[in-house]
C-alpha cells in the first residue's frame, strides 16, 4: 500500500508523522525545484515549524519540466518520508509540509496563480546552479532565460500581484551560489529590464531577496532505499529521501513580509550570511568536487571511499584547511577548524552512499564558487594552491571524457563546448582557453605562469 493521508494510520507507532492539521494549512510558500534536496532541507524545517505551532506555511512545489516528482508525490497527498542515515542506524519520519506539486511546463497557469495567490508570501528556490541561466561571466543568458525559465513564471506571477495590489514576495534562493540572494535579485532585474522595466521597479520596491546558506548532504534516492523505507514503514513511498543527521540553514534576516519561525527549529537568522556561505562553498563543496573528480579517477564510487583513500585524503585536508580556510573571515563564534574536522567526519559516513558521479555533474557551474574564487583570493595574497590545481586538472580530464567509459557521458550544460575546446586546443592550449586572459572563466580567476605550468604538468604536457 502507498503512503497517503488515508494510509497514515497504518504506520508503525514509532514513526513520527505530521502533528498539525494538514488539510487546514494555507499554502504560504511556493518552491521551485522540488527535488530530494528541498524535501530533506527547507520542507523539513517548515514541517517542524508547523509542528511547533506555526500555521499556513504549506508548500506548493513546482518542477519546471519533469513530471517525475509530481507523479511520486501527488498520489501520496504530498506526504513523503525522510530517513536520517548514520553508522548508528536509520531513523525515518513522515513529512507533511508539501501540499501539492505542479509541473510548470504542463500547467503554467496553475504556477502563475500560485505565485499570485494572496496567501503566498515566500518563494524558495533549489533550481541548481544552471537554473539561474547565467553566462560564463555571471550575467543573464537571455536565450536560456526566455524558454520556460523561472524568471518567466516569476514575471507573470509578480505582475498579477502588482495589478491586484497585493504585497510583494520574499524570493529566497537556497542554491549553492555565492551571494545567492543578491545574484537572484540582479538576474531578475536584468530579465525585467528587458521585458517590463516598470514591473522591475515595483519588484525592487516590494520584494526582498535574502541570501541563505543551505547545508545537508542528500544522495539521490535509489530503488534499494525505497525498499529499506518500505520495510521500516510497511508502506511504499515513491517520494522517499535519504539524508545525514546533520543540517544547517543560515538565512539573511531580510524578508518582505511574514515568514515561518524557522529559527525556532534550528535555522539561524543573521545579518550577514557571507562568512557561512564562503565556508560552505569553499570548504564543503570545494572538497566535495575534488573528491568527485579525483575519486572517480581512482576507481571509487562513493564519497566515503574517496575520503578514506590515502592518495586523496591529504589533498582534501589541504584544500580545506590550508587553501580555503585562510580566505574566509569567520563570523563571531564560527570555528573553521572545527568545521573542517566535522566535514571530514560527515564525508566518512558509510551509511550515506553518496555517489561521486552525482557531485561531478554540472562542474562548469560549480567550480567558480567552489575553487576559482579561492584561487583568486589566494593569488591576491601570493599563496599557491597545489591541491585545488590538481583537482582542477582532474575536472579538466573529466570533461575531456576520461571517466566516460566507467561513468557515462559528461553531464554538464557546457559539455559540448568544453569537448570542442579540448579538440581545438589539446592539453597544451586548454588551460589558457579556460583560465587565460580571455579564457572562459577569466571573470572569476586568471591563472599565473606558475599555475599554467602546474596544470600542464598535471595534464602530462610541458608548457
Ligand atoms: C554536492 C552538494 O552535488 C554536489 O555538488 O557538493 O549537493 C552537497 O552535498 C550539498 O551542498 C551539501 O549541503
Amino acid at each position: 500500500m502507498r503512503l497517503s493521508t488515508a494510509s497514515l494510520p497504518q504506520l508503525p507507532a514509532d514513526i513520527a508523522r505530521p502533528r498539525y492539521e494538514r488539510g487546514a494549512q494555507a499554502a504560504g510558500i511556493v518552491h521551485f525545484g522540488i527535488g530530494a534536496f528541498h524535501r530533506a532541507h527547507q520542507a523539513w524545517y517548515t514541517d517542524r515549524a508547523m509542528a511547533a505551532g506555526d500555521r499556513d506555511w504549506a508548500i506548493t512545489g513546482v518542477s519546471l519540466r519533469s513530471a517525475n516528482v509530481a507523479r511520486q508525490m501527488n498520489p501520496q497527498d504530498g506526504l513523503y518520508t525522510l530517513t536520517e542515515c548514520s553508522a548508528a542506524g536509520n531513523e525515518t519520519v513522515v513529512i507533511g509540509s508539501v501540499g501539492r506539486v505542479l509541473v510548470a511546463s504542463e500547467e503554467p497557469e496553475a504556477v502563475i496563480a500560485a505565485l499570485a495567490a494572496p496567501e503566498t508570501r515566500i518563494v524558495t528556490f533549489t533550481i541548481t546552479e544552471k537554473g539561474y541561466c547565467r553566462a560564463a561571466d555571471g550575467s543573464l543568458e537571455p536565450f536560456l532565460a526566455h524558454h520556460g525559465s523561472v524568471y518567466a513564471f516569476l514575471e507573470q506571477g509578480l505582475r498579477r500581484r502588482r495589478d491586484a495590489d497585493l504585497p510583494g514576495l520574499t524570493l529566497l534562493s537556497c542554491d549553492n551560489l555565492a551571494d545567492n540572494g543578491r545574484q537572484l535579485e540582479r538576474l531578475m532585474a536584468e530579465y525585467l529590464a528587458r521585458h517590463d522595466p516598470e514591473l522591475g521597479a515595483w519588484v525592487a520596491a516590494h520584494c526582498a531577496f535574502p541570501c541563505s546558506m543551505v547545508d545537508r548532504i542528500v544522495p539521490a534516492t535509489t530503488a534499494a532505499d525505497r525498499k529499506t523505507v518500505a520495510a521500516a514503514t510497511g508502506l511504499e513511498d515513491q517520494g522517499a529521501v535519504m539524508t545525514e543527521p546533520f543540517s544547517q540553514w543560515v538565512i539573511e534576516d531580510k524578508f518582505a513580509g511574514p515568514r515561518p519561525a524557522w529559527e525556532a527549529v534550528g535555522a539561524q537568522l543573521v545579518g550577514d550570511v557571507a562568512p557561512y556561505e564562503a565556508a560552505k562553498l569553499r570548504m564543503l563543496n570545494g572538497a566535495h568536487s575534488a573528491l568527485a573528480y579525483l575519486g572517480l579517477e581512482h576507481g571509487h564510487a562513493f564519497v566515503h571511499e574517496a575520503v578514506a583513500d590515502p592518495a586523496i585524503r591529504p589533498l582534501i585536508e589541504r584544500l580545506m584547511r590550508v587553501e580555503a580556510q585562510p580566505t574566509i573571515a569567520a563570523a563571531p563564534g564560527q570555528d573553521l577548524d572545527a568545521y573542517a574536522e566535522a566535514l571530514l567526519a560527515r564525508f566518512a559516513n558509510p551509511a550515506l552512499q553518496h555517489r561521486l558521479i552525482q557531485i561531478a555533474m554540472d562542474g562548469s557551474q560549480k567550480i567558480p564558487q567552489r575553487w576559482l574564487e579561492t584561487l583568486a583570493a589566494n593569488q591576491a595574497e601570493g599563496r599557491h594552491c597545489p591541491a585545488i590545481l590538481s583537482a582542477l586538472a582532474a575536472w579538466m580530464r573529466h570533461v575531456r571524457g576520461d571517466n566516460a567509459v566507467n561513468w557515462g557521458p559528461v553531464d554538464d550544460p557546457m559539455a559540448v563546448r568544453l569537448a570542442d575546446l579540448w579538440r581545438e586546443e589539446g592539453p597544451g592550449g586548454m588551460p589558457r582557453a579556460l583560465f587565460g586572459e580571455h579564457g572562459l572563466f577569466a571573470a572569476t580567476w586568471r591563472a599565473s605562469a606558475g599555475d599554467f605550468e602546474s596544470l600542464a604538468e598535471h595534464l602530462g604536457q610541458r608548457v
